[in-house]
């Protein structure tokens, strides 16, 4: 089996999103875990092509070739990591901050929330504060979820906590920050509630919060 992860692997380095299907869909019907699917194949492939990126030796355009890969293979996880009968348990808002374009782990703290049951609301990328105060207002989420993963778009997450202050919203919700720049002690400077490492341990903070704040077992 640890063939297929490699195979994966290979196929989301070389930007292959239709090899990266075919392979997962094939371990899939091996029997495969799809979080092996995700750790040992999708996110080992992410490592190399981020040591290359960082090293100067794939450039943007690769990357995004990578990234395309990789939100393909997470897409068809999705079913198998969501857990099974899992019931509604809230409402999410979730994006990525203003200025920052990346992703792939905002789709899978989405995926995560939505396998915990939680309804999600995703805006997408570059999300400015008026943007996250304006599906407050038309979603009425328990929860809003930020991601950046740029030290120069972190400070974003300030805005929105400031934001949510200043329009009356900051009792109303969860708010919960993540992405790889982002820490707890930085939660803790931005004034936000909740922050997580991952994405499976987000989608379980999440739902812990939610269940607390509307007072369900
Ligand atoms: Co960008 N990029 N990138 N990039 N990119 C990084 C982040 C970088 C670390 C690479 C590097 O130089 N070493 C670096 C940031 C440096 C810094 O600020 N400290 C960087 C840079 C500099 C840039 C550009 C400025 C490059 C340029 O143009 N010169 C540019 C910025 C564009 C912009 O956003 N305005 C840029 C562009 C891009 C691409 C478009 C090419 C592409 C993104 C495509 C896409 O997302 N659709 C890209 C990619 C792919 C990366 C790397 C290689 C991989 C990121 C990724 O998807 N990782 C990245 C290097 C790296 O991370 N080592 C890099 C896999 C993903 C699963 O992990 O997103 O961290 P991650 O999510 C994790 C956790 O963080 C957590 O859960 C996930 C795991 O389960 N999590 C949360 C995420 N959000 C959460 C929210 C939560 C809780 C947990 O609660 C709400």
């Amino acid at each position: 089996m640890s063939e297929v992860f490699s195979d994966i692997s290979a196929a989301l380095q070389a930007g292959k999103a239709k090899d990266v299907k075919e392979l997962i869909t094939k371990a899939l019907a091996e029997g495969a875990d799809a979080k092996d699917i995700l750790d040992k194949g999708l996110l080992a492939g992410m490592d190399v092509v981020a040591v290359k990126f960082r090293a100067g030796d794939v450039f943007v355009p690769e990357v995004l070739i990578s990234a395309r890969a990789m939100n393909a293979g997470t897409a068809l996880l999705k079913a198998s990591l969501a857990e099974a009968g899992a019931k509604p348990v809230g409402k999410a808002v979730i994006g990525t901050v203003k200025g920052d374009l990346h992703d792939i782990g905002k789709n899978l703290v989405r995926m995560m929330f939505e396998g915990k049951g939680i309804e999600v609301v995703d805006l997408g990328v570059d999300v400015s504060p008026e943007m996250f105060i304006e599906a407050c207002r038309n979603e009425e989420p328990d929860i809003v979820a930020m991601s950046a993963l740029l030290t120069t778009t972190m400070g974003e997450m300030k805005a929105v906590v400031d934001a949510f202050v200043a329009e009356g919203l900051r009792d109303k919700v969860i708010l919960m920050v993540g992405g790889a720049p982002v820490s707890e002690s930085f939660r803790e400077s931005v004034g936000a509630d909740l922050y997580a490492e991952d994405a499976a341990s987000a989608a379980e903070a999440a739902k812990r919060a939610i269940t607390q704040k509307n007072g369900s077992h």
